[in-house]
């Protein structure tokens, strides 16, 4: 098992056109959102107030001993606090809830891409990433209302209305108080190259986890079984050290910066006191404006310490975002389907001189020709890779094909509703999939329209009936995950309701090769042939009484038809078949 790691640089400068394509999700949250960018400007506005207000009490009041003025400004100031924590909560609420319902509407979307792409894009693509996409990626997403954009914009505009309000009452003191602010700023800049780099490597070590995880719990029969524990285990290990180093490098910087940026910040104030004080003992200035210009500075500080923080969460959700467009943009959907909705059909296949591959140009199917008609019953077989799960892929469009065509009584499939298409075809795949859910579910699959009864025909047309009932709960026995609780002959069989459940004229069954006890063996043949009866079935054979039945056989050799007929013309011919045929009764002697 290999382990594709993810590395992605983390981005040099903020992207506008991601900015632009998320605005695109705030468009029907229009008014919450403006009402958060006028939440943000009336927060910064708010900020210098306070001070501003205690200056004049000082200075124009408690310094005159004028009472009643005080208590005029004191209630100002208790209505300017409530006033702005009202602000403060509906600013915070705001936008943690634009970032919900945009990352609810998007992941919506995203999975509603996902059920569209075509089966190739998933055959390219590792599913932790997927995973990651879908839970990480998103949830930093959110930061980007919650605490990256609006938050800069709230913390620049505090910035200037504070130093504009400061510059208007003292310039002079304002520029002393402005003296470190070159310190803070170069400070800050370092600090947020340090902490950009680490946060990249932070996620890179969480994707390449989930990655890890998910692949060696699925496959953890396989570690098990190979005695591959302590491996993995140690590969485990070493991921989570990156993860770990990652992490704490990025706790160190944050725990160097702060006392930095606070000794700059106390440095200021210094200053500021011990000019001021100067100033106030010269009688140049009021004491008033002293005490309001130290809480400024503050004010002041504060937002640009944040700032270098608030800038990395924005690039990040704006990193996490570009590659969630980029997979909203990925176009690898299954082709135009038709409209040719049939109500019924017959049942004649044909393939027509049908090419297709993979993977560019390396044809798995050459030139594939054959027919069946309404009722028969054909086989493929030949040696494993030959090409026989592929045609069946090809018939329900699983996937494209390259060259050719494919008929279903005589109308191109690619002219089919895809659902109308699917409807008509019952497949049975070689590996019984099972999601962790009721039996019900299992063979409905959410399905409403499909009643109890209908299943439990199905069930009986199948010969599954009596151990469905013989189950605790009976259709409401909950197949754990990936159906670990049934035999494997069991899963086949609910596979087989599955397929039988909309009563399709076509059946396709890939037959698994797994060997089931003999009891079980039986009732699964015996299945088999009630399935194929009446309809047209496409079968992928290993058993020898499927094989025989069949009206035609049609051998494959490395994707190309090497011999066709049925069991006994083919044997007589002694041919390719024949060669396949002894192969597989000594293996079933053994
Ligand atoms: N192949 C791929 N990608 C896939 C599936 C198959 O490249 O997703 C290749 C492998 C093989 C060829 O296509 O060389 C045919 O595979 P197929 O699954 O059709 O073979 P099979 O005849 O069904 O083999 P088996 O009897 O093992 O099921
Ligand atoms: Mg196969």
């Amino acid at each position: 098992m290999s382990l594709e790691k993810e590395k992605e640089s983390a981005g040099e400068i903020i992207d506008f056109k991601v900015l632009r394509q998320l605005y695109g999700f705030v468009q029907p949250y229009r008014f919450q959102f403006y009402s958060l960018v006028f939440l943000t400007i009336a927060l910064a506005v708010l900020a210098p107030m306070r001070p501003y207000f205690i200056q004049i009490a000082i200075d124009e009041h408690v310094a005159l001993g004028d009472m009643s003025g005080l208590i005029n400004i004191v209630y100002l100031l208790i209505g300017l606090m409530i006033l702005q924590a009202v602000v403060q909560w509906a600013h915070t609420y705001y936008s943690g809830w634009i970032g919900q319902v945009i990352i609810k509407d998007i992941r919506v979307k995203l999975y509603k891409h996902l059920l569209k792409l075509r089966l190739k894009f998933f055959d390219n693509t590792p599913i932790g990433r997927l995973v990651t996409r879908n839970i990480s990626d998103i949830e930093t997403l959110a930061d980007v209302f919650s605490e990256g954009l609006a938050a800069i914009i709230g913390d620049l505009l505090q910035i200037i209305t504070i130093l504009g309000v400061m510059f208007y009452i003292d310039w002079k003191l304002t520029l002393v108080s402005l003296s470190t602010l070159p310190l803070m700023i170069i400070s800050t800049y370092v600090f947020k190259e340090k902490i950009k780099v680490t946060f990249n490597d932070v996620r890179n070590a969480v994707s390449n986890l989930n990655s890890f995880l998910q692949e060696h719990i699925t496959g953890m029969n396989i570690v098990q079984i190979f005695n591959r524990e302590k491996r993995e285990f140690e590969k485990f290990k070493e991921i989570n050290r990156e993860h770990r180093t990652a992490h704490i490098r990025s706790v160190l910087y944050y725990s160097v910066y702060f006392p930095v940026a606070e000794i700059i910040q106390a440095i200021g104030i210094g200053l500021v006191v011990w000019y001021g004080a100067v100033g106030v003992l010269g009688m140049e200035l009021q004491i008033g404006i002293l005490i309001s210009f130290i809480m400024y500075l503050q004010l002041f500080f504060r937002p640009i310490r944040m700032i270098a923080d608030r800038f990395n969460t924005l690039q990040m959700g704006v990193v996490s975002s570009s590659r969630i467009f980029k997979l909203l943009a990925s176009s690898e959907h299954i082709a135009n389907e038709g409209s040719f909705k049939p109500e019924k059909i017959h049942g004649n296949i044909r393939l027509e001189n049908v090419w297709f591959a993979y993977t560019e140009e390396e044809y798995v199917l050459k030139n594939i020709n054959f027919e069946v008609q309404k009722g028969q019953t054909i086989a493929l077989v030949g040696a494993t890779g030959a090409g026989k799960s592929s045609i069946i892929n090809l018939i329900s469009r699983f996937y494209e094909i390259n060259k050719g065509q494919i008929l279903i009584d005589g109308t191109d499939i690619r002219e089919f509703e895809l659902g109308i298409l699917r409807k008509h075809i019952g497949v049975v795949l070689q590996d019984v999939f099972l999601f962790s859910n009721s039996i019900y579910y299992n063979i409905t699959l959410g399905n409403p329209n499909i009643t109890r009864e209908q299943v439990m025909e199905a069930a009986e047309l199948v010969g599954a009936r009596k151990f469905i009932e013989r189950l605790p709960g009976g259709l409401d026995y909950n197949v754990m995950e990936r159906g670990s609780t049934l035999s494997v002959g069991q899963r086949q069989l609910i596979s087989f309701v599955r397929a039988m459940v909309y009563n399709p004229e076509i059946l396709i069954l890939d037959e698994a090769t797994s060997s089931v006890d003999t009891e079980t063996e039986e009732l699964i043949q015996e299945s088999i042939e009630k399935m194929m009866k009446g309809r047209t079935s496409i079968v992928i054979a290993h058993r020898l009484s499927t094989i025989q039945k069949a009206d035609q056989i049609i051998v494959l050799h490395k994707g190309e038809i090497v011999e066709t007929g049925t069991h006994d013309s083919l044997l007589e011919k002694g041919g390719y078949y024949t060669q396949l045929h002894q192969m597989q009764l000594k293996t079933m002697a053994i």
